[in-house]
């Protein structure tokens, strides 16, 4: 077969991966795909490890590792080993049978992370919601709150995902406008203030179900919270029998330099979220893991999906958690962050107001300059071969796989400063 073929009449050449050159991928989704995205115009047709490769066969260096997806390198030889050899056997049953690749991972999912039981979704938005109405059948069956009358709380400029009970937690009119009526039973109190959340359970906690929290913000710019947040929440909540909710769909699983971010503190949610490089990014799986008391609230028949914990799934997440553990993913963040850090934070550039963030999650705030932002910083990096994306206007979010070498992240870390200077 040879590579190269027609589409509205142009000529694709020199192609080193696939058949479609990045141009006529760019005009098929403008013209075929709906518009909810603004992405930088770089597309991909390959990946392995810590790079990926545009159709022309330009290497990248992956610094957004699929929003933290991808926390084991792309297609992880043993992760895509699972995928295949599963993939050939049995991948879908639905939950009206059982099947033998679940029981086995619920086992081993819950050991691993500490918890009783484990309900599995595919979606992080998914998982985020079935915490939701975990919290509120316990809410009503073991708290006694009256029925209909129970709060969530969130935090301000929170990111959970798009569905509508989600979105009408959020603070970002990008994410809200234009898609209510809302759902009912959400307030937000101030993120990194623990006494928003105290005066606010002062008032309201008999009718509070859970506080829904992200231990570091992603999507604010990798906003972390100041040291001892998280367990002044969780002891807050603790006084006021409500439900202590980490969304570590984002920061879970070895990210920000420890299993979980909320290890940092050594606070132990009531309900973690997990989702994203629960797969390696290989497939959309999440998970919802809590004890017994919770978890048995929702009944048969009354919450569940159809791919939730399906067979392939349940094959891919598992070599996904073993390889973390296996490659020791968390301790190697934790080393590569703090110097990664370190390194732009002695690089003193005007345009770099602040460098902040834990393990491989990081963001470099930047001051504009001449019109210059944090896209146009992105589109430089680009150039020189390094992937990632702004957050708001002038937040540049770095995070790539976790399997980086030293070597490579020196590299990489010398391309960023290289672009800088150049400015
Ligand atoms: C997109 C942001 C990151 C999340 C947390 C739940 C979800 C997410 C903490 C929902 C998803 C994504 C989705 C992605 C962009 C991205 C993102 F910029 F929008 F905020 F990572 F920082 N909780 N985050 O971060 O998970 O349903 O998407 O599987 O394109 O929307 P999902």
């Amino acid at each position: 077969m040879n590579n190269k073929i027609e589409h509205g009449g142009i000529m694709s050449e020199n192609l080193k991966y696939g058949t479609i050159s990045s141009r006529e991928a760019m005009e098929l989704e403008e013209k075929y795909g709906a518009h909810n995205y603004h992405p930088l115009p770089v597309v991909l047709a390959k990946g392995e490890g810590v790079f990926m490769w545009d159709p022309e066969g330009k290497r990248y260096y992956d610094f957004l590792s699929a929003y933290s997806a991808v926390n084991q390198g792309h297609c992880h030889p043993k992760i895509i080993k699972a995928l295949c050899d599963q993939a050939q056997i049995l991948t879908l049953t639905s939950r009206a049978f059982l099947n033998n690749r679940l029981g086995e991972y619920e086992k081993f999912i819950t050991e691993y992370f500490g918890y009783d039981m484990v309900l599995p979704m595919n979606s992080g938005a998914e998982g985020v919601e079935t915490a939701m109405k975990l919290a509120r059948k316990w809410a009503y069956n073991v708290k006694g709150v009256e029925n209909n009358g129970a709060i969530i709380v969130f935090a301000e400029n929170n990111f959970h995902g798009r569905t509508i009970s989600i979105v009408s937690a959020s603070s970002d009119p990008d994410s809200y406008e234009g898609f209510g009526p809302f759902t009912p039973g959400i307030v937000r109190v101030a993120y990194n203030d623990p006494k928003a959340l105290k005066d606010y359970l002062v008032e309201h906690g008999k009718n509070v179900a859970a506080f829904i929290v992200e231990p570091i913000q992603g999507e604010a710019g990798v906003f972390v919270p100041d040291e001892g947040y998280l367990k002044a929440c969780f002891d807050i909540c603790k006084e006021h029998n409500v439900l202590f909710v980490a969304d570590e769909i984002q920061t879970g699983i070895a990210r920000t330099g420890k299993l979980l971010a909320c290890d940092y503190e050594n606070v132990r949610p009531d309900i973690l979220i997990l989702g994203k490089a629960l797969s390696g990014g290989v497939l959309p799986v999440s998970a919802v893991l809590a004890d017994r008391e919770i978890m048995l609230q929702i009944k048969p028949g009354e919450h569940g999906s159809t791919f939730g914990g399906f067979p392939l799934a349940c094959a891919v997440a598992k070599a996904a958690l073993e390889v973390v553990r296996d490659e020791k993913l968390a301790e190697h963040s934790f080393e590569l962050g703090k110097y990664f850090r370190k390194e732009l934070r002695d690089f003193h550039h005007p345009m770099i107001t602040l460098v902040r963030g834990r393990g491989l999650l990081n963001a470099i705030v930047v001051k504009p300059k001449d019109g210059i932002e944090a896209w146009d910083v992105c589109m430089m990096l680009k150039e020189k071969g390094l992937l990632c994306k702004p957050t708001h206007r002038h937040i540049i979010r770095l995070a790539p796989p976790l399997v980086i070498t030293k070597e490579q992240l020196v590299e990489c870390v010398q391309i960023i400063k290289d672009v800088f200077s150049a400015l």
